[in-house]
């Protein structure tokens, strides 16, 4: 069988977690309409006749000095050096075809087997296509397609078989076929509620949130008790997070409890609290804590 770990590279907002999570058929990894809504490297599992494809959806390109953007930073490095393949995703709506190319090369520069695949080809970007087919034709490879308003399963599974045919070979799946992420119950918690806030807030706002789930009861039968902090890194976010008379934050708790309980299948009683930590997006100390580690 094939079995292995494949790597989406690409900018921010390119729509990796959108395929990850329609290609595993889960809500692997949490989407919205803001660059930089994924953080952390998250997995998700397909398991198909013969083969266990595992996604790697990962931070958009990003370069840093330091702070929070250096830790997206080493999470899309980590996926472009330790992924067994790549896929290259090339958004249709990307500001320019240069930052296009410079994906392109960054993944054949890492002499890993690679494909190439363009997504949104449902934005009006006709241009765009046409020079995108030009640069992956003079890569000698196949031209894969994906929107989201077109997936019918001979598609889907014609993407898949390109796929698997650059995966290594393995004598067994990697992870239990069970699962279809790795990410923890709480650790999925953590990201929707933060999807709710990156939905709901505005401006530089929910690039200084982080969330940290300090009670996570399941003991109770059948609702799980929840309560999460919304993490702030300055004391003027916290009136634009709250809202007036507290209707922000009663619709984020809202939104995110009614996902929850679709993922979990349980009743969810979710309390929110708001936090400031001056600064935590540029302190490694308090990133470490909030889950956001960087490497010396
Ligand atoms: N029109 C169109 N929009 C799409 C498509 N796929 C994703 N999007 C939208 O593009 C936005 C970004 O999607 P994501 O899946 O979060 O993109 P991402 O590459 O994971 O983004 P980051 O995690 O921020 O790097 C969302 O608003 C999606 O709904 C598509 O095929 N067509
Ligand atoms: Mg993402």
């Amino acid at each position: 069988m094939k079995a292995g770990f494949l790597g989406l590279i690409g900018l921010p907002n390119s729509g990796k977690s959108t395929l990850v999570n329609a290609l595993v058929g889960e809500k692997v990894s949490i989407v919205t309409a803001k660059p930089q809504t994924t953080r952390q490297n998250v997995l998700g599992i397909l398991n198909v006749p013969n083969a266990q494809i595992i996604f790697v959806d990962t931070p958009g390109e990003v370069k840093a000095q330091d702070g929070i953007n250096k830790y997206l930073q080493q999470e899309f490095e980590k996926s472009l050096d330790e992924s067994d393949a790549l896929i290259a995703i090339l958004n249709m709506d990307a500001p320019n075809s240069d930052s296009l190319q410079r994906i392109l090369d960054m993944v054949k520069d890492s002499k890993k087997p690679w494909l190439p695949l363009i997504t949104k080809t449902d934005l009006p970007q006709s241009f765009r296509l046409i020079k995108l087919q030009e640069m992956v034709e003079a890569a000698g490879k196949p031209f894969i397609t994906a929107n989201y308003n077109r997936s019918t399963e001979s598609l889907r599974e014609d993407m898949l078989a390109e796929f698997i045919k650059i995966l290594p070979e393995s004598p067994a799946p990697l992870y239990d076929p069970e699962l279809y992420t790795t990410q923890t119950m709480r650790e999925m918690t953590q990201e929707v509620v933060r999807e709710k806030c990156f939905e709901a807030l505005r401006d530089e706002v929910p690039y200084g949130l982080a969330v940290d789930i300090r009670k996570y009861e399941e003991n109770e039968q059948p609702t799980i008790h929840i309560h999460a902090d919304l993490i702030l890194n300055k004391e003027s976010h916290k009136p634009m997070v709250v809202g007036s008379r507290g209707q922000r934050i009663k619709h984020i708790g809202t939104m995110a409890r009614k996902d929850l309980e679709k993922i979990l299948g349980r009743p969810v009683f979710l309390q929110l609290f708001v936090k400031v930590k001056k600064n935590w997006t540029k302190n490694s100390l308090t990133m470490k804590e909030l889950g956001y580690v960087l490497d010396l």
